[in-house]
């Protein structure tokens, strides 16, 4: 029987390429779900949870790890659709990251820019944010670029685990006050206990079938 929880699974899920320019982007032109945000705030372990393998995008407790586009190719299949779809999961490399003032202005490198504005089959962006602090100067600049470029964005609060049910509430309104969009829908997730998996991979599949 096929309950909510199993919907939409990932049949398969392996590292395709990684680029810092146009030329190194894979030559299957598949759907992107792109995962952006601060340096450690859980982008490569989100891709791990919703894949269920273990180290196919590397983690580290150092911000700073991914430093390169990397493209996941991923296969999945939704329990009332005939057949596979297959798609890029892609991991970038954090923001946020760097101590001074004037380095913090420059939150992202060009290339993925360039990747953001040229990507043909991009379905969406999932904006990263830890749930328990609220968002900083470079996400709500970040999530502002997001919605001038017309990019969609789901906002992905994550370490839920690391907090208890009331703060989660709480937080998450903080969230969306400080981006500035009341009605903005933002998924609680735990990439250690896998909380959220199935929300994320239910508007995962739905952006797919569309
Ligand atoms: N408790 C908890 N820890 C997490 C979770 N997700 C990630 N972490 C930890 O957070 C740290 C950073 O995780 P990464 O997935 O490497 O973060 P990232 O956003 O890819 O970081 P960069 O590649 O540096 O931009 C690691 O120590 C992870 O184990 C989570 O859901 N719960
Ligand atoms: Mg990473």
């Amino acid at each position: 029987m096929s309950t909510k929880k199993d919907r939409v699974i990932i049949t398969q899920g392996q590292y395709v390429a990684s680029a810092v320019k146009k030329d190194q982007y894979p030559e299957n032109d598949l759907p992107e779900i792109v995962f952006i945000g601060r340096s450690n705030v859980g982008k490569s372990s989100l891709i791990n949870s919703l894949t269920r393998v273990n180290n196919l995008a590397r983690v580290s407790s150092q911000p700073g790890k991914t430093q390169t586009i990397n493209f996941f190719e991923v296969g999945l299949k939704i329990a009332e659709v005939e057949g596979r779809k297959a798609f890029y999961l892609v991991d970038l490399p954090g923001y946020g990251y760097a101590k001074t003032g004037k380095e913090r202005r420059k939150i992202w490198s060009k290339f993925i820019e360039e990747y953001l504005l040229t990507s043909e089959r991009l379905q969406f962006v999932c904006q990263l944010i830890d749930i328990r602090h609220e968002p900083m100067a470079s996400d709500v600049e970040m999530f502002e670029w997001l919605v001038k470029n017309n990019i969609p964005v789901l906002i992905v609060a994550t370490k839920c685990d690391k907090i208890g049910k009331n703060a989660r509430q709480k937080n998450i309104a903080a969230i969306k006050r400080k981006l500035g969009v009341a009605e903005l829908s933002v998924l609680p997730y735990s990439s250690l206990k896998n909380e959220g998996r199935s929300d994320l991979l239910d508007v995962i599949g739905d952006s797919l079938v569309e």
